[in-house]
């Protein structure tokens, strides 16, 4: 509980405790923590969802929301996660597969035609497969992710056209072995780097080149450090949200009910936001600088079949994560 003391002329005085107009401290006081501003739709909607839980359970639940990676890159906070320190952290499935491999599942290289084929796969057999791995990790997955969106390419050198443009790029990826392998088959030279020093990676020219979703680029201000922009929609990305089994289980069945219908909403106004924010982008990110072109995605999705990648993936996934996936997009292979 917070207390709050002022002093005037040497006198300490305890001012009455005021949280929000509540007279009692809440039951439970949680961490949320993610890594986008405040501007971005995942940033909004989960601070949203995070006033409407304590609303809706008369202040028993208060979770405070740390943006921007505030307490640690992706992967500090996962481990924080792990531990108890944090209770709820949005991260990438990509990401999450460093503890829960098949959590990548959803970053094959040109699974998904568009985001209706996404969302019956990662709502349906494919995210349930995933969840369920994501449990016997000991962590709480909720049944809905937040969109991240198709990742694009971006570099400060030139435009990818072909598959001969990305021969030894310099490129940073997430941490994840999925992206790492992906852009080693396409010939690049990849870099894994926490989201936190993205940018700084870029403007010091440790790499030339990263790939995130049109919304991504903006909010992180990308533009300043980049000079193409190459739509590849070469993989499709979202966040789990995931709480600690822990901290999840302490919670009673109606707060866990409150969080979890708050939460759903919140992705659900998120991923809204995303479909009209990632249409409308490429005009205001040419105003600051990109130049963007559209290459034929085909020759780059051909250059992965052949150096192995699905087969080896699908192996690696199993034939029962593997199968929901193909159920919904088809053979990859
Ligand atoms: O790290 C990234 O590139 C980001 C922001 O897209 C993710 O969270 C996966």
């Amino acid at each position: 509980r917070r207390q709050f003391l002022a002093t005037t002329g040497g006198v300490m005085l305890a001012a009455p405790f005021i949280m929000s107009g509540r007279a009692n401290a809440a039951e439970f006081n949680y961490k949320f923590a993610h890594n986008f501003p405040l501007g971005h739709p995942l940033a909004n909607r989960v601070q949203e969802g995070a006033d409407r839980i304590a609303e809706q359970s008369d202040g028993r639940i208060n979770i405070a929301v740390f943006p921007s990676n505030q307490l640690g890159s992706d992967t500090d906070t996962l481990n924080q996660l792990r531990s108890g320190a944090v209770e709820f952290f949005t991260l990438s499935g990509i990401i999450l597969s460093t503890l829960v491999p098949v959590a990548a599942i959803n970053g094959v290289g040109f699974a998904f035609a568009d985001h209706s084929k996404v969302w019956e796969a990662m709502d349906g057999a494919v995210g349930a497969s995933v969840r369920a791995a994501i449990a016997e990790a000991r962590l709480h997955a909720f049944p809905h992710m937040f969109d991240n969106g198709f990742r694009q390419i971006t570099t400060s050198t030139k435009a990818i056209e072909t598959p001969d443009d990305l021969k030894g790029l310099k490129i940073r990826v997430p941490v994840s072995p999925l992206w790492t392998s992906m852009f080693q088959a396409l010939g690049t030279a990849p870099a894994s780097i926490n989201w936190n020093e993205t940018y700084t990676a870029l403007q010091t020219g440790v790499v030339d080149a990263q790939e995130n979703p049109l919304s991504t680029v903006d909010v992180g201000k990308l533009y300043e450090v980049q000079n193409y922009c190459s739509l590849t929609n070469h993989m499709w990305d979202g966040f789990w949200l995931l709480s600690n089994a822990r901290s999840w289980n302490a919670l009673p069945e109606d707060l866990q009910q409150i969080v979890e219908r708050n939460f759903s909403q919140s992705a659900m106004d998120e991923r809204a936001d995303l479909a009209v924010l990632n249409s409308n982008l490429r005009t205001g990110l040419e105003e600051h600088g990109l130049a963007f072109n559209e290459p034929d995605p085909a020759p780059i999705r051909e250059v992965l079949r052949s150096a192995g990648f699905y087969k080896e993936w699908q192996a690696k996934f199993g034939d029962e994560a593997w199968g929901a996936l193909e159920g919904v997009t088809g053979q990859l292979t």
